[in-house]
This record gives C-alpha cells, sequence and structure tokens, in this order.
C-alpha cells in the first residue's frame, strides 16, 4: 500500500485513562529494552515494544488459563503439522485481546499507525500453502472456542523462501525470517529432549523381558520454543510449539579434544540442519534424507513431551492416554509419530505389544489434503531403515500383522494386500500406516471425501465405514476479514451487531441488504478503496498503471498444472488477440493478477510463471490494448500479501481440474471478502455453490466423474477435434511456438507439447484444452453480467452473506464433535 512508505500517522484522539497506561507501557518497553528514548525509536524498535507489551498479556491470561487446564484435568488435542503457515502475529494478537482501537489510538498519539508497524513484522511463513495455513486457523478457532490444544511443528529457520522474480522467472531467496528476533516465542531450554538416529539395535532380554538398546546412534537435542496464542475474546491461552535442532556439546568435544576445531563446527553444523529449512514442496514429494529426519525429529520430540505431560499429571497408567490426549496428524507427513508411540510404550514404558497397540489406536486422528498421487509419501525400506533402525523393526511388526489381518479379510485378493500394504515394492507407504492405524480419517471437503471413499482408500473404507468422515475446511474470519479488510467488518457490523465474529453463520443477516441501496454503495465504495489501494501497492512493486474501476480478476495459489493458472493465461492471450482483431468486440476492462510460488525444483510450473510475465510483458506494452486489459504478477505471494491482494478482488478464479484440488482455502477467502466465483465444481466449491446459490456463482467445465472417464483413455481425438475447431484456443496455443511473446524464442514449446501431446501419450492431463471453451463462455459471462452494476453488487454481497459455513470455527466445531471430543475449559 501507498501509506505502508510512511510510519507516521495523523489522525490523534484524546487518550482514556487505561491508554494512557497503555502508552506507558509501549514508552517503557522502548526504554528497556532498547535503552532509548520515545524520540529516538526507530519503527522497529517501536513495533518490537507494542508486540511485548501484548505478549505480557497473553503470558498473563496464559499462566491462568494453563493452570485452569491442569485442575479441570481436561483431554488435550496435539495437532502435529510439519507447516504453520502464521503469517504476522500483531494485529490478530491485538484483535483477539479486543483492543484495536485502544492501540491505534495510542500508536497514533506517538505518531504513528498500527497498520504501518505492523507492516513491519516479518511473516511467520512455515508453510508452503493451503494446508500449513489450514493449521494456522484451526489454532486461532481451537483457541476462541476455548479448546485446550497445542500445535506442534519444526521452527524453520528459514520458512518458505523469498520470490523474486527476475526477467519475468521466479528466483527464490532465503526467508531468514528470524534475523531481527521474534518477539513472540519463549525459548524453553529446559524441556530439551533427545533424538536419536541411526546406530545399531541390539536386542536382548534383561530383567525377563525382551529389551532394545541402541548402540553407536546419533544424538540431536530437540529444544522447544512455544508461541503462547490467545483466541478472540477468550479465556484459554493455547500455544504453538517450534522444536530447534541443537548439536549436544559432547559431540563437538570429541573432536575439540582432538584438536580438530573445523571437524566439530562441522559436526554441529550437521545436527542442526534438521531444523534450517521448510521443504518448498507443494502437493509433491521426492524421498530425501533430510525430510525423513525433519519428521522424526518432530514426532520423537513431541511424543517425549507427551507422554512426560501426561506421566506428571495422571500417573503412568498408560490405558488411560486416550482419555486425556488426542494426537492429530496433519497429512502423512508426521505419520512415523505411530510407531514411535508404539516404540516409545514398549521401550520406554515397558507394556507389551497389544497393549500398546490398542492405546495407539485409540490415539491418532489423520487428516488427508491430497489425491495426488505424487504426494502421497512413500519411504525407501533401506533409507528408513539405516536413519531409524528400531522404528523399521516396529513398522515391519506392523505390517506382518495388517496381513494377516487383511488375509481374513480379503481371502487370496493378493492385489487389494499389495495396495493396502505398509510395506511393499520395497517402500513404506505413509497413507497405509494411517489407514491401518488411526480411529478416524477424514477428507477436507464432501467431495474430496467421497473421492477417498470411494477410489483410492475405497479398500480401507470397505472394512471401516465409520472411521470415516468429511469435514469441510475452513478460515478464521479474524485474520481473513475483521484484520484484512476492519471497514467491510465495520459495516457488517453496523448492520447485524458484531455477533458475527464468533457465531460466523449471523453473516446471513446480511441477506437482506443485498436489495438495500445505501447499503450496497457503502459495500462498494470499500471493495472500490481496496483496489485503489492494491492499484498503488502494483505501481510501486510492478511499475504497471492499472485502472482500481477495471474489474480485478485475481488467482492467486500455488503454482501448480492441476490448479490451471495456465488456461488462464491461455485464455487471456485468447481475449488479447480478439480485441486485436474485432474491433466491433466490446470488452470491459479488466486487470488480471496472478500470485502464485512454484515448488524450485518443479520447472514446469516455473516456465509457467515465466509465461504469465512474458504475456504480461506483451501485453501491457501493446498501446493497441491499453486501457482495456492488463497482466500482473505480484511477486511472493505469501499470507501478508494475501491479506492486501484478495480484499481487492472482484472475481475469484477457482479454476482447478474437477477432482484434484481437495478443498481449497482461498476460495473461502475471497468469498467471504465479496468476490464473485468462477471455477469448476471441483473441493469446497462445490459447497460454496450450495451456500451460494447458482444466480451467485460461475461453474463451467468438466466434472470430477467426467475427467476420470476422460483420464482412462488417450483422449488423443478430441483434443485435435478442438484444437482445429476452436480458433480462438488454437491461435492462443499457437502464440507459444510462434515466437511471438518473446520475440524469436521457442521457450514455451514444453507447455504446447504437453498440452496437445502428452508426456507418454496422454495430452491434456489437466483438462485445459477440453474446458477452455466453457471457461471463456463464462468468463464473457461474467464480463457482461459485471457491467449491471446493481446485479454485481447483490451477487458480491450474497457471497459475503453466505460465507457463514466457511468459518473454521464450524469445521473445529465438527472436528470436535466426531473426532476429538474435548471439552471447552469452562
Ligand atoms: C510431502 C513430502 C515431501 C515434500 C513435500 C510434501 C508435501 C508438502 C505439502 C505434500 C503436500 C503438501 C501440501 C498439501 C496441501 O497443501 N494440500 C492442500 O490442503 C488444503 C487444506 O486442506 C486444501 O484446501 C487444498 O485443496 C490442498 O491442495
Amino acid at each position: 500500500m501507498a501509506e505502508t512508505k510512511t510510519t507516521k500517522a495523523s489522525a490523534k484522539v484524546k487518550l482514556t485513562a487505561a491508554e494512557e497506561a497503555l502508552k506507558k507501557e509501549i514508552v517503557g518497553k522502548v526504554g528497556r529494552h532498547f535503552g532509548k528514548v520515545m524520540e529516538e525509536a526507530t519503527p522497529h524498535m517501536v513495533y518490537t515494544a507494542c508486540a511485548l507489551t501484548v505478549r505480557d498479556q497473553i503470558m498473563e491470561k496464559w499462566a491462568k488459563s494453563h493452570r485452569q487446564v491442569k485442575e479441570e484435568g481436561s483431554k488435550k488435542l496435539y495437532y502435529l503439522s510439519f507447516e504453520f503457515l502464521m503469517g504476522r502475529l500483531l494485529c490478530t494478537n491485538i484483535l483477539n485481546l479486543m483492543q484495536t482501537d485502544e492501540y491505534q489510538h495510542v500508536l497514533a498519539d506517538l505518531g504513528y499507525s498500527l497498520s504501518d508497524i505492523a507492516e513491519l513484522e516479518n511473516d511467520a511463513g512455515l508453510g508452503n500453502g493451503g494446508l500449513g495455513r489450514l493449521a494456522a486457523c484451526f489454532i486461532d478457532s481451537l483457541t476462541t472456542m476455548d479448546l485446550p490444544a497445542y500445535g506442534c511443528t519444526i521452527r524453520y529457520e528459514y520458512g518458505l523462501f523469498r520470490q523474486k522474480i527476475v526477467d519475468g522467472y521466479q528466483t527464490e531467496l532465503p526467508d531468514s525470517w528470524l534475523d531481527n528476533g521474534c518477539a513472540w516465542e519463549i525459548a524453553r531450554p529446559e524441556e530439551t529432549v533427545e533424538v536419536k538416529f541411526g546406530g545399531q539395535v541390539y536386542s536382548d532380554w534383561m530383567d525377563g523381558k525382551f529389551s532394545f538398546r541402541y548402540e553407536n546412534a546419533t544424538t540431536i537435542l530437540a529444544m522447544p520454543y512455544d508461541m503462547p496464542l490467545c483466541g478472540y475474546d477468550s479465556k484459554i491461552v493455547n500455544k504453538l510449539r517450534l522444536w530447534s535442532a541443537k548439536a549436544p556439546d559432547h559431540m563437538d568435544m570429541k573432536a575439540f579434544n582432538r584438536g580438530d576445531y573445523i571437524h566439530a563446527v562441522e559436526e554441529k553444523e550437521l545436527a542442526e540442519v534438521i531444523s534450517k529449512v521448510l521443504y518448498p514442496e507443494d502437493n509433491n514429494t521426492e524421498g530425501k534424507e533430510l525430510r525423513l529426519k525433519q519428521q522424526y525429529f518432530l514426532v520423537s520430540a513431541t511424543l517425549q513431551w507427551i507422554l512426560k505431560e501426561f506421566e506428571e499429571r495422571n500417573g503412568s497408567d498408560w490405558s488411560k492416554l486416550p482419555d486425556k490426549v488426542v494426537i492429530h496428524i496433519n497429512d502423512t507427513h508426521p505419520t512415523m509419530a505411530i510407531p514411535e508411540l508404539m516404540r516409545l510404550l514398549m521401550d520406554e514404558k515397558g507394556l507389551g505389544w497389544d497393549e500398546s497397540w490398542d492405546i495407539v489406536t485409540k490415539v491418532f486422528a489423520y487428516t488427508n489434503h491430497t489425491v495426488m498421487s505424487e504426494a502421497l509419501e512413500k519411504w525407501p525400506l533401506d533409507m528408513f531403515k539405516k536413519i531409524l533402525p528400531r522404528l523399521h523393526m516396529i513398522v515391519d511388526e506392523m505390517n506382518r500383522r495388517l496381513m494377516i489381518r487383511l488375509n481374513e479379510i480379503y481371502p487370496n485378493d493378493y492385489t487389494k494386500h499389495k495396495y493396502m500394504a505398509i510395506i511393499s515394492d520395497n517402500q513404506i507407504f505413509m497413507a497405509n500406516m494411517c489407514l491401518a492405524s488411526c480411529f478416524a480419517v477424514n477428507g477436507v471437503s464432501k467431495l474430496h471425501t467421497e473421492i477417498l471413499k470411494t477410489d483410492i482408500f475405497a479398500d480401507y473404507y470397505n472394512i471401516n465405514h465409520d472411521r470415516f468422515f468429511a469435514i469441510t475446511n475452513g478460515i478464521t474470519f479474524r485474520r481473513w476479514i475483521c484484520n484484512c479488510n476492519p471497514q467491510l467488518a465495520d459495516l457488517i457490523t453496523s448492520k447485524i451487531g458484531n455477533g458475527w465474529i464468533k457465531d460466523a453463520e449471523q453473516l446471513s443477516k446480511l441477506k437482506k441488504f443485498a436489495k438495500d441501496k445505501e447499503f450496497k454503495e457503502k459495500f462498494a465504495a470499500i471493495k472500490r478503496q481496496n483496489k485503489v489501494n492494491l492499484a498503488a501497492y502494483i505501481k510501486e512493486h510492478n511499475g504497471i498503471e492499472v485502472d482500481p474501476d477495471s474489474i480485478f480478476d485475481v488467482q492467486s495459489k500455488r503454482l501448480h498444472e492441476y490448479k490451471r493458472q495456465l488456461m488462464n493465461i491461455l485464455h487471456i492471450i485468447a481475449e488479447y488477440n480478439r480485441i486485436l482483431e474485432d474491433p466491433t468486440y466490446d470488452y470491459y476492462p479488466k486487470t488480471y493478477i496472478f500470485g502464485a510460488k512454484a515448488a524450485p525444483g518443479y520447472a514446469r510450473a516455473k516456465l509457467i510463471i515465466k509465461l504469465i510475465n512474458s504475456v504480461g510483458d506483451m501485453i501491457n506494452n501493446d498501446p493497441r490494448v491499453n486501457g482495456k486489459i492488463k497482466v500482473v504478477f505480484l511477486e511472493n505471494y505469501s499470507v501478508s500479501i494475501a491479506e492486501k491482494l484478495i480484499i481487492a478482488a472482484d472475481i475469484s478464479e477457482q479454476i482447478s481440474t474437477a477432482c484434484k484440488e481437495a478443498s481449497g482455502t482461498g476460495n473461502m477467502k475471497f468469498m467471504l471478502n465479496g468476490a464473485v466465483t468462477i471455477g469448476t465444481l471441483d473441493g469446497a466449491n462445490v459447497e460454496i455453490l450450495e451456500q451460494v446459490g447458482e444466480d451467485n456463482i460461475y461453474i463451467f467445465g468438466l466434472k470430477a466423474d467426467e475427467v476420470a472417464a476422460r483420464l482412462r483413455y488417450s483422449g488423443g481425438d478430441e483434443v485435435k477435434d478442438i484444437y482445429s475447431s476452436n480458433t480462438l484456443l488454437r491461435r492462443a496455443l499457437d502464440r507459444l511456438v510462434d515466437g511471438s511473446i518473446i520475440p524469436g524464442s521457442q521457450m514455451f514449446k514444453d507447455l504446447y507439447q504437453t498440452l496437445l501431446f502428452g508426456d507418454y501419450g496422454y495430452p491434456d492431463t489437466y483438462m485445459v484444452i477440453r474446458d477452455f471453451e466453457d471457461y471463456m463462455k463464462y468468463q464473457e459471462k461474467m464480463s457482461i453480467d459485471y457491467q449491471d452494476r446493481d446485479a454485481w453488487l447483490e451477487k458480491a454481497i450474497m457471497n459475503t452473506a453466505s460465507a457463514g459455513f466457511f468459518s473454521s470455527d464450524r469445521t473445529i466445531d465438527d472436528y470436535n464433535r466426531q473426532i476429538w471430543h474435548l471439552a471447552p475449559i469452562k
């Protein structure tokens, strides 16, 4: 935003006594923490001082809430996730403490603005995309609903890479988010635990028991940092626990003693590399040794902590563990928690296999977030065995027992056995481990769960109907409207009161204002202002002038072929061609905005980014279409950029190949902020349609079963026919190879080839060509409908008013009633 440049604010109001006290606190922090008086303080110091005052308040609440949870002997949720995409926390925490006005006033009095100060915080970007952001929304809702829960993850020193576009190409820079320190975390060195890797396992009879002992294992220390989190107007404080890897002192001492200083430091680095960096892969996996180590590191440290907490409170009757603890596995990434709990119960607590198994199968619940086969995790058996020899023995035994059971259920059905096995083809299949051990398995939308039940997990579903749940994702409204679009939140509150912030279904009361002239104008004015602000951001960061009165059509999400940014850009090329060639074409001005990071190793995704940028250069610099069509690629899409972008969108692009997007959550954020969706019947779009009604959404394209049918045969003829009959599409495709986008360059040939001829005789596996015509038709319809301003505003308002179902409070309530069974703190 333009105003982020300045940190001085204007509007001063007379402070209340409480605000005066807060001001004193902030000024005091600047003094005590930095040894500066206010006049000398940098804006960043002011930020830190504010954050520390907020933290103090949370800590006070924390002490109380901790005691309460202890006294009530409450059952607790441990949400294990490799990713927590938290974003910035200052405004969220202030909002949750219900002190936004106070901080705004005090900062204004000191000559700053809260929103500018908040911009100085680095995003905690410890996640790739949907799955990580979902975890962050969940922890906000859990806390708001007073449910005792801990998020557990790795304290990556580098979060998701920072994306820089250089000459149209994505380049990656490290995200050193901790460089200026993190005001929210509290180190807990006293709770450090040991995690062991490698070495050999010796089995022996000791005191009448078969026991296991490790030799030559490498020990790494796991040191926790806690980030306390308060909910909106809630009693409880929960926390995110982040584990950091440290080399034990004795490790380097050995080398030091030999006088081998360099080697000592090297070894230390090797140990600490475990929590160095987040893997930037989304919906894709490659069996990397370091990733395996990260996984074991997180689960072993977390489980040791869970058992210790349980034992301190409840003693060592481990059969009670499922009454006090539920562990949620966020996709398969933390699945090793299952054999690790077996190991701890057997090797450390002395339980037998059956007793341990009985406990383990009552403690774990698992969410699947993707059906993309390349994202279903598997580990090479040899690697697993080398790094985790004892866990390997346990997994092997789990598999042996599973196969006996499966042979009873599906006698001699060897195909099923192989498909359902934990170990086959010299690999360990993590999803099967979850399916064989968890008491609950859930998909993240209705459609996605249906696909799990009838397709990828059907064999498990058939033997365990009652373990499968459909729980549609949600988003926290506190961040995704109250904080990022405060004017809209205030407008809503002015009409229906503020009950909707905690009880999202109340948003539907807004429906009756969808035809109210005055309300519509106010709604429109807020959208326009958000567009003006975004236009200023684009001007500043991209140097492109965009018209706030054009339609803002936004696609922002990770770059993946299945999400079909390629279809979007091809359609833009087709429109461009049409404007150039058809003088009668009545084109309403449009600004297409993209935000997307590609996994650094995903060459085709990176090429699509280059294509978007190159098409942007071609179009934006063509005076013949100036004022009509613009293409903008916003660099470094992240939570903070999403917060500025989503609120300014008129159109939300949710155009994945049907059956591929498990749910989507961006779709919900756009809807909530009054953008109208163009989308396929995929993931949660199906439910958005149900909520908002077909007049207020544009659904196009093949349905999931139609896609599945087409994937059964090559489809080459169909693709060829479309290519020859659809002139607009053909000419857009031809631009990929005729050297007109980048003069003389053939660099987009791969995209052209895969669409038309495919990798292995299957062209157009993501149905870009087959859905194109329908997409174009609905795009055109939207442009026409947009021009009926009144009708469009009504659609936009209906979207906001129908978004209540997609609050993560509802999602958490569903999880809790069906799976976790936690009691809110009284
Ligand atoms: C696995 C192994 C090795 C490296 C990376 C991975 C990996 C990392 C991230 C695999 C998958 C992911 C992320 C998946 C994800 O974000 N899925 C999204 O989850 C959202 C929340 O449920 C859904 O809304 C999206 O539809 C889904 O794509």
